[in-house]
């Protein structure tokens, strides 16, 4: 059956994505500009940040392109009889920004070297499992039960995860400042919060019957998932990054000394 969308239906998708493409743009220029404001040595969690922004920018520009190619404007209305949307970009683009998100909260920790690659190895395994099992359901009908079966296959990685994240890191976090330790704590409650906006849009078409309703509200819900999992953790990673880097003592070149610094460090500086 031809899904049929009407003007606001259509546009609203149409302009959720505008929004992101325009949101991870300006997220990808920000990180750019302000990353000599971090001390190298906290540079790393910047450097993800900015990549995961311009790999969703890319992406986003693809399914904005599928989603024009997808509909016909008739009679007042949006017929999808086009290309078929084009859902494998949001996935591909998951595939590659997860693993980044969760590779950027570990090293934003500065714990031990093994520690850090046990944890990305196996939160990157993890990830891709979750998002491997999700794709077969996502494209599978609204209505069969497939959707459910690997729905529920690919929740198991994704509770494997938050297991990683609040029983494992938790240890970790006990070495952490009092600053970067709240800080860090709040991000972990960002992802519950924003990534657990991914499962329920995933299943909005089992539990919503009007059809165009369902894929609009599935689409819109994905779209500000992403805003929130992506330029708004970059921003408060690079919150923490700042922190950290004041911590150390950092002077951004030609900056003026923070009042933060150490003296011993301010010292060394005005000497040098
Ligand atoms: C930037 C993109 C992010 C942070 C995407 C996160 C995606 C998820 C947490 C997806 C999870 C899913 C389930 C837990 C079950 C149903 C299938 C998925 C893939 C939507």
């Amino acid at each position: 059956m031809e899904l049929t969308l009407t003007e606001a239906q259509y546009n609203l998708v149409y302009n959720s994505f505008s929004f992101v493409i325009a949101s991870m743009g300006a997220a990808l220029l920000f990180f750019l500009l302000v990353r000599s404001r971090v001390a190298p040595q906290h540079r790393m969690a910047i450097t993800l940040s900015t990549l995961v922004v311009g790999i969703a920018l890319y992406h986003y520009v693809r399914v904005f392109g599928s989603w024009e190619d997808a509909f016909s404007y008739v009679g007042g209305e949006y017929v999808q009889d086009g290309k078929p949307f084009n859902e494998g970009y949001r996935y591909v683009d998951w595939l590659l920004t997860v693993p980044l998100l969760l590779a950027e909260l570990v090293v934003v920790l500065k714990l031990t070297k093994g520690k850090t690659r046990s944890l990305i190895v196996r939160l990157t395994i993890a990830a891709v499992a979750m998002i491997a099992l999700g794709y077969p359901g996502e494209i599978a009908a609204a209505d069969s039960s497939a959707r459910t079966v690997w729905g529920v296959l690919s929740t198991i990685p994704f509770l494997y995860i938050l297991y990683v994240l609040f029983v494992e890191l938790g240890k970790s976090l006990e070495r952490q400042s009092g600053s970067v330790k709240k800080l860090v704590d709040g991000l972990r409650y960002i992802i519950l919060a924003t990534w657990g906006i991914y499962p329920i849009a995933y299943m909005l078409p089992s539990l919503i019957d009007d059809e165009a309703n369902a894929e609009v509200a599935r689409q819109v819900m994905y779209s500000i998932g992403d805003v929130l999992a992506k330029p708004l953790f970059g921003l408060l990673v690079l919150g923490i990054a700042l922190a950290k880097s004041r911590e150390d003592g950092y002077v951004e070149p030609g900056g003026q000394p923070n009042s933060a610094a150490a003296p011993d460090d301010a010292s060394e500086l005005l000497e040098a």
